[in-house]
């Protein structure tokens, strides 16, 4: 998990390997890892940016995330042989803590870097540990996180991830071109009833709160099974106080919702209200529904998506546009600066899983599309196109 012990472990490992391939490391105050490699010459030119995230979920994969950063080792090494076609620089990065699992600030570090506004350091993980403290144990300063801000040196981002899912599996296709991501909203569901005495409570008088909860999960499955667009998850239900002989008078209900445009995404949110409302009016319960995470969503720059086509047929790939259901640090670069994604196959569609795999060979090719692609932009920009 991001500032864990064992991902701050990987943090070093990176920087010594970026060290290694000749690039300037430094670390900013959200704890993200850049190594940079270019031509004094080229410093005031605008850099080409790829990365990823070492952080990742509880009983996370070995690929989601990493890939991208080591493909970004890669990328360093290649180029690196050449430095004079290094018009523009080539900056690598590991965003600290995409998945947002620990605090319910997913891109934290890309947003930081992006110069966005970042949730409150109050915030604490299930042990009690404020995020404020997390980032202070990784060693950084929490009043210097405005300086992470470098998104207006930046000319493009690339990303190479898994892809999380099983359409390049079972369709037998190398690669995926993602032309746009998902939005996102995670929302804290908390409904509150009346604890009381479990065999004595006649029914008419029982105001259950986990009754309530499961009533609202049933439902909003129901609701989103019929949907187009749109999916929803909810990850766990708590309800208090817990004792066998008490009605559970209070539940809370972590909910994320995902579609690929504002309208989908405002009209699943409406779903969820809507029947978080009827439940509660019909189980006498009070509701709350607050907004702890979004993320918008986006679509990747034209120029970016026909160069990784050209660049994946020139390598022999087959490939296939998608959208990716999964956010990503892209989502967050796309937003202010022309970005791109590269996907490979995940065995199975499995991802967020110790089961999570994907071959050498894929990897490779992934990282070789990748490797072109990053050639051509340091070397001549956008080409000429816009
Ligand atoms: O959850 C996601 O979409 C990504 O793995 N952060
Ligand atoms: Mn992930
Ligand atoms: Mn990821």
């Amino acid at each position: 998990l991001a500032w864990s012990p064992e991902h701050l472990d990987a943090c070093e490992w990176l920087e010594a390997r970026m060290r290694q391939e000749h690039l300037a490391v430094t670390r900013d105050a959200a704890s993200n890892i850049i190594g940079r490699l270019g031509p004094t010459a080229g410093a005031d030119r605008p850099a080409v940016l790829v990365g990823s995230h070492l952080d990742t979920v509880p009983e996370g994969g070995a690929y989601d995330g990493a890939l991208g950063v080591l493909a970004g080792l890669c990328v360093a090494r290649a180029l690196s042989g050449d430095p004079a076609r290094l018009v523009h620089p080539l900056w690598v990065a590991a965003f600290m803590d995409e998945e947002g699992v620990r605090f319910d600030t997913s891109f934290f570090g890309s947003r930081a870097f992006a110069g966005e506004h970042l949730p409150p350091l109050d915030r604490t993980d299930d042990a009690g540990t404020s995020l404020a403290e997390a980032i202070r144990a990784g060693g950084r300063d929490t009043s210097r996180l405005t300086e992470a801000d470098e998104i207006e040196r930046v000319l493009a981002y690339l990303e190479l991830h898994i892809e999380q899912g099983p359409i390049l599996a079972e369709s037998g296709t190398s690669l995926g071109i993602v032309t746009d991501i998902v939005g996102r909203r995670v929302f804290s569901v908390r409904l509150s009833g009346e604890a009381n005495h479990a065999g004595t409570t006649p029914r008419s008088h029982r105001r259950d709160a986990l009754r309530g909860a499961a009533t609202v999960t049933t439902r909003l499955h129901d609701a989103f099974d019929r949907l187009s667009d749109g999916t929803v998850n909810v990850a766990g239900i708590a309800a208090e106080p817990g004792a066998m002989n008490v009605i559970p008078g209070v539940a809370e209900l972590d909910v994320e919702i995902r579609a690929s445009t504002d309208r989908t995404l405002e009209r699943a949110v409406r779903i969820l209200r809507e029947i978080v409302e009827m439940v509660a009016l019909g189980g006498d319960l009070l509701p709350q529904v607050k907004l702890v995470d979004s993320a918008e969503p986006v679509s990747f720059d034209n120029y970016l998506v026909e160069l990784l086509e050209r660049t994946a047929t020139s390598n022999g790939a087959s490939w296939t546009h998608m959208t990716s259901g999964a956010g990503h640090d892209a989502l967050v670069m796309a937003h202010h600066v022309p970005a791109g994604m590269l996907m490979v196959p995940s065995r199975n569609g499995v991802s967020h899983s110790p089961s999570e795999f994907t071959g050498i060979a894929e990897c490779r090719l992934g990282t070789q599309v990748l490797t072109d692609a990053v050639r051509e932009l340091t070397a001549n920009g956008f080409g000429g196109h816009g």
